[in-house]
């Protein structure tokens, strides 16, 4: 049973904001410490060409994961052969025919970064600027000075699941510190400053293997992941942490009991620190590979979508080792 909930304001008030820190205009938060020496620092990493693709089908027809205030993609033809079959179109002069689609969806409904004007408190988003500024699109923070700077660095693969020695954590199961050094541990790679951590949980796979009822287990949305803590957020910003991406729907342990708060690295990370969320990422091959061959750093590509004024936006995200 979750007590009552402590304003974000109280809860925060003593965390470490990085506002100010890259200027009082700034609006890309962390992505700031990705320089091009962090670049060449992930070229090093790779060492054999091996590419992964994180993104998770979209559109599917028996749906896809997503936050459960989101409704499902939804994808139509706007032409296709049955239009030249019902003399709807004429073929191009030459005889071509084609296919067009449409997609109506949430720019989170898939595998997606989240802007950094996505979430604030006490009427500030990330910065300071005034959370009015995100009325009818957002004016501050939206995910186009994140698509022009791009998410480029050295990521490393947590494989918490692997640590804890089952094929998928626990609803709302946390991950502290010590976990994500243990999994370095027995990894046997270091996690470094300005690294982008991707973190399995294998929560994912269970959509795929079990569908809806596999991540809303009683109908709830209680996902694993990282935990808040005044450790780990204090952690994060000693570390220097860019971006954070996991295997669920929103990174991080959905409730956290003793403060009886919702999602509360949103608060303490994204909105305060700048960190950028990377969210519904498929690692099960990039961890497979990586339990088999024993490395787990790589350079990582993340290229959102310039979405004009976007709170969010789809990506297929690359690991090269
Ligand atoms: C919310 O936190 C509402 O969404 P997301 O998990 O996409 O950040």
């Amino acid at each position: 049973m979750a007590n009552k909930p402590v304003s974000f304001s109280e809860l925060l008030k003593d965390g470490p904001k990085n506002w100010g820190r890259w200027g009082a205009d700034d609006e890309i938060g962390a992505l700031n410490y990705l320089t091009s020496a962090e670049v060449l620092r992930a070229a090093r990493a790779i060492k054999s060409g091996k590419v992964f693709m994180l993104g998770v089908p979209l559109a599917r027809p028996a749906g896809d994961p997503l936050y459960p205030s989101r409704s499902q993609p939804i994808r139509t033809m706007a032409m296709d052969k049955g239009f030249y079959e019902n003399e709807l179109a004429q073929p191009f002069p030459g005889g071509m025919e084609y296919a067009d689609d449409v997609i109506v969806m949430y720019l989170q409904g898939t595998t997606q970064y989240d802007a950094l004007g996505h979430v604030w408190y006490d009427n500030k988003l990330y910065n300071g600027y005034d959370a009015k500024t995100t009325t009818g699109g957002l004016r501050k923070c939206s995910i186009e000075p994140i698509a022009n700077h791009g998410v480029v660095g050295r990521g490393i693969l947590l494989d918490i699941a692997r640590l804890k020695g089952k094929p998928s954590l626990d609803a709302n199961e946390p991950i502290t510190v010590a976990d994500l050094e243990a999994a370095a541990k027995r990894q046997n790679c270091a996690i470094e400053k300005h690294d982008i951590l991707l973190i399995r949980t294998g929560w994912l796979k269970r959509f795929y293997d079990h569908g809806f009822p596999g991540i809303f287990p009683n109908g709830e949305f209680r996902e694993p992941g990282l935990a808040y803590s005044p450790e780990l957020v204090n952690w994060v910003h000693r570390m220097e942490i860019p971006s954070i991406g996991s295997d669920t729907i929103a990174t991080e342990q959905t409730l956290n009991e003793a403060a009886g708060v919702m999602i509360p690295l949103h608060a303490a990370l994204l909105r305060d620190q700048g960190v950028i969320f990377n969210e519904i990422d498929w690692l099960e091959d990039l961890a497979n590979d990586c339990e088999k061959d024993g490395q787990w750093t790589f350079m990582f590509v993340g290229a959102p979508l310039k979405v004009v004024r976007g709170a969010g936006s789809p990506v297929n995200p690359v690991a090269i080792k």
